[in-house]
């Protein structure tokens, strides 16, 4: 059942897997090494910056993808933490870039003034083009006891899910899309795709080349979180409707006030919500072979329909 008002569902509960227990167990390391992460060091006011978005928050949804996909194929939480980091780094800069008055022109982010607000928008776009920096030097440099061809490989997927192919095309499309409602459904998927489903992808591909997957497992986890891409993007564009700024730490309602082509303008709020559990329930048969090791996964899939910020 999808739950959008934050209702619990029987789903996200399992006595088998305690989802709420394991998301708190899992952020808390996931803070503690984005902290750790980036010391405050001289220039301080572009490490304060990139600190200031990079510590803000939010659900930590991405590195902790990453690192339940590399223990699902018996890696470890050390394996994929550099990267788990990385990929929050990616994320927290796409924000930044996302909020500037030439983007989206937002002033709330995570519940908090948004990166330029506070520090001015020359140095948002310094933080953010630092951030994406130091990702790739974070993984290069950190990442220990994994074979250096999977390094490489990781380094690789990102670099073209970050760029033109991937995020950065997913915004370009955006960006041209502004006001006009009427556009196609198949401009909208290319939309989300790659501004969404590419960075989460990412999360969960990399997580899986960490730990030494095999090709077949690798594509089976990539349409694991194609899926999932696409349903946490429809309940994105849902919540946009129907949550508070409060619940969603941002601005509500902009979609409607860009005259942005969303699922629900296309499909309805009813038939939107059906499609992302869809979604949902075929990125979980993706991980049937994986039997009881993708409980974490399984129950990061409910988790994305159930969610209400
Ligand atoms: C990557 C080089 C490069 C540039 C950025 C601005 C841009 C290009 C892309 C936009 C990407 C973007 C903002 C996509 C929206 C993704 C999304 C649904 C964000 C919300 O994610 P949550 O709900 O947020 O996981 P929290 O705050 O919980 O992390």
């Amino acid at each position: 059942m999808v739950a959008t008002d934050g209702r619990p569902t029987s789903k996200v509960e399992s006595p088998a897997f305690n989802l709420s227990t394991y998301l708190k167990q899992r952020q808390a390391l996931v803070e503690a090494a984005l902290d750790d992460s980036l010391p405050l060091v001289y220039p301080e006011k572009i490490y304060e910056a990139m600190r200031y978005s990079l510590l803000a928050g939010g659900k930590r949804l991405r590195p902790i993808l990453c690192i339940a996909t590399c223990e699902l194929a018996g890696g470890t939480v050390e394996m994929a933490m550099p990267t788990a980091c990385a990929l929050e780094m990616i994320h927290t800069m796409s924000l930044i870039h996302d909020d500037l008055p030439a983007m989206d022109n937002d002033d709330y982010r995570r519940g908090k003034l948004t990166n330029h607000k506070v520090y001015g928008e020359d140095i948002a776009i310094l933080a953010g083009d630092a951030l994406l920096a130091y990702s790739f030097e974070y993984i290069a440099a950190q990442t220990k006891n994994v074979p250096p061809q999977r390094v490489l490989q990781v380094i690789a997927w990102l670099g073209r899910a970050v760029g033109a192919a991937g995020l950065v095309g997913g915004q370009v499309v955006d960006l041209e899309c502004e006001g006009k409602p009427d556009i196609q459904e198949e401009t909208l998927t290319y939309i989300h795709t790659h501004k969404t489903g590419a960075l989460l992808e990412s999360c969960v591909v990399c997580g899986g080349i960490l730990a030494g997957v095999t090709d077949e497992e690798l594509e089976r986890l990539s349409r694991y979180a194609q899926n999932i891409g696409l349903a946490f993007q429809i309940i994105d564009d849902i919540l946009d409707i129907t949550a508070t700024q409060e619940q969603l730490g941002k601005t509500a309602g902009k979609d409607l006030q860009a005259q942005k082509a969303t699922y629900p303008s296309l499909w309805g709020l009813e038939v939107s919500k059906i499609k992302a559990q869809e979604l949902v329930e075929e990125a979980k048969n993706q991980l049937k072979p994986f039997g009881d090791k993708a409980q974490s996964l399984i129950a990061l899939a409910d988790f994305i329909t159930s969610r209400n910020h």
